[in-house]
């Protein structure tokens, strides 16, 4: 089947079908907090490892080059490359997708639907496709970038139940990606209780990031329900191949089915 959009292409990389579970892994570049060569070695690294995309964007993004940079990520990488805005100065025509985040674990109406209102005409101007992305901060222990710059209170990390009514409404509302947010270089990531909650209680695909650094957070993460994981920070702390191997890697937790034999 001809997969006609990015959203299709991330979801066929899960749904491997000898495989009984695997989640999508999302790298995130911030081309702020990396030199030119070490980014584009790091997403040819993610890319031969099996990552699913290249998620690029940060919570500042001084660099106004985005466009080069997506181009160059392109040269080395056949992946698709998706922006994740820190704000509206962030789009790109050299994108294959933006993530259209609605910040809903907030009240604050300009990150809910003000921003989107600015952005629409130039995403469709630019033919990029956005993909309807609810966001939902959770509370990670020190206050994080996105909660200082949205002026928004993240939801309780103790409250599973508050983060699933959440994401449900925003199911009912049409969109087509749950996001649950610990913040970048977040204390401590979503936790796991949470992450089982809320994916049983929606249908449509979560994406789980902030905070996770090793190899058995990403297990854990994916065992619990999620179907994507993102890492950022991790990466800029440490360069190591055989690290980012083993962070991809753990996105495939189960063994194969097995065949039934005759
Ligand atoms: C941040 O969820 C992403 O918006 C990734 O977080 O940088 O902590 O991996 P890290």
């Amino acid at each position: 089947m001809p997969l006609h959009t990015t959203l299709d292409r991330l979801l066929a990389h899960i749904s491997e079908p000898l495989l009984e579970k695997r989640a999508g892994f999302l790298l995130l570049i911030d081309p702020d907090k990396r030199d030119e060569p070490s980014l584009l070695k790091l997403a040819e690294d993610a890319t031969a490892f099996g990552a699913t995309a290249i998620l690029i964007g940060g919570s500042t993004m001084l660099s106004n080059r985005l466009d080069e940079y997506i181009r160059r990520i392109k040269s080395v990488s056949h992946l698709p490359v998706i922006i994740f805005p820190g704000s509206v100065v962030q789009v790109s025509r050299e994108a294959d997708a933006i993530l259209y985040l609605s910040l809903v674990s907030g009240r604050n109406p300009e990150y809910l639907i003000g921003h989107h209102v600015i952005a629409a005409p130039l995403i469709q101007q630019l033919e990029l496709e956005p993909i309807s992305t609810a966001y939902l901060l959770i509370e990670s222990g020190r206050k994080t970038a996105v909660e200082f710059m949205s002026n928004s209170s993240p939801i309780p990390r103790h409250k599973p139940e508050i983060a699933a009514a959440h994401a449900l409404a925003a199911e009912y509302l049409g969109m087509k990606l749950v996001y649950l947010e610990a913040g970048s270089g977040a204390d401590y990531s979503v936790p796991e209780e949470m992450i089982s909650l809320v994916s049983k209680t929606i249908s449509v695909p979560l994406v789980v990031g902030g905070g996770i650094r090793t190899p058995d957070d990403v297990r854990r993460k994916a065992q619990a329900g999620a179907n994507f994981i993102v890492v950022g920070n991790a990466f800029e702390r440490r360069h190591d191949r055989v690290y980012l191997q083993e962070m991809i890697a753990a996105t495939m937790f189960s063994r194969k089915v097995e065949r039934v034999s005759r």
